[in-house]
């Protein structure tokens, strides 16, 4: 488990990510974990609503506060893309789609929300935001999204995906904090959409190209 792990569990709430980032701007140390069962205005990027019905799928946030350089967190939604693309590596073949995708086939199944406050070069905090689609059916969701029963026509319960993707998150933010990045770059790599994008590990204190 992560050190000093806190979890705070809600019925219903605006977003996750909002939830974690107020805990945030009041000082509260990291690591958090907001889950939520149900989001009235769950988000995407430049504030894209994400669906998000009750007891249909993971809502989760982290509050980090890692001391790893801004280019390296920017870095984060793929990593954390990764831990999805892990949790259900037995049970179906998920790609990553540059910047915050992970996708099964041409549909997207789960999407990551990495927000930073960071002072000139240092980054304050971090709120690290996941969204999957466990039980929804295609009319929870838009036409463009699936769910992992759409994709397998199993049931998982999500208290269960959710334990795993701490425990994943935990392994990866360690790994990402201790700057061992170019490993997880590579993994990264095979698993990218055709093409997508392009990562140069050389030297990633300053470096990542978009392909
Ligand atoms: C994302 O945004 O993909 C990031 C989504 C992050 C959601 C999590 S849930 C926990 C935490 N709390 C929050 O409030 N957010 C995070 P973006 O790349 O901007 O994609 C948004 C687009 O995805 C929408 O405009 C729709 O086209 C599509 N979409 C909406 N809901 C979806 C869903 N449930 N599954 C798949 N696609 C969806």
């Amino acid at each position: 488990m992560l050190n000093h792990l806190k979890i705070i569990k809600l019925d219903t709430v605006d977003s996750t990510n909002k939830y974690a980032w107020r805990l945030a701007e009041k000082g509260e140390d990291e690591v958090v974990v907001v889950i939520s069962r149900a989001q009235t205005r769950g988000h995407g990027r430049r504030n894209r609503q994400w669906f998000s019905p009750k007891d249909k799928g993971v809502y989760v946030s982290f509050l980090l506060r890692p001391r790893n350089n801004l280019h390296q967190v920017c870095l984060l939604p793929l990593i954390l893309s990764l831990s999805v693309v892990r949790l259900f590596k037995d049970v179906l073949p998920l790609k990553i789609k540059w910047p915050n995708d992970v996708m099964s086939g041409n549909k997207k199944i789960a999407g990551i929300l990495v927000q930073a406050r960071s002072k000139k070069d240092k980054v304050d905090f971090v709120v690290a935001g996941i969204g999957i689609n466990i039980q929804s059916r295609q009319e929870d969701l838009p036409p463009e999204a699936t769910s992992v029963y759409i994709e397998t026509a199993k049931t998982q319960k999500i208290d269960e995906v959710l334990k795993k993707l701490i425990t994943e998150v935990n392994i990866l933010y360690k790994e990402f904090k201790a700057g061992n990045i170019k490993a997880l770059l590579d993994e990264i790599l095979l698993y990218q959409v055709d093409g997508n994008f392009s990562l140069d590990g050389s030297d990633l204190k300053d470096t990542i190209q978009l392909g």
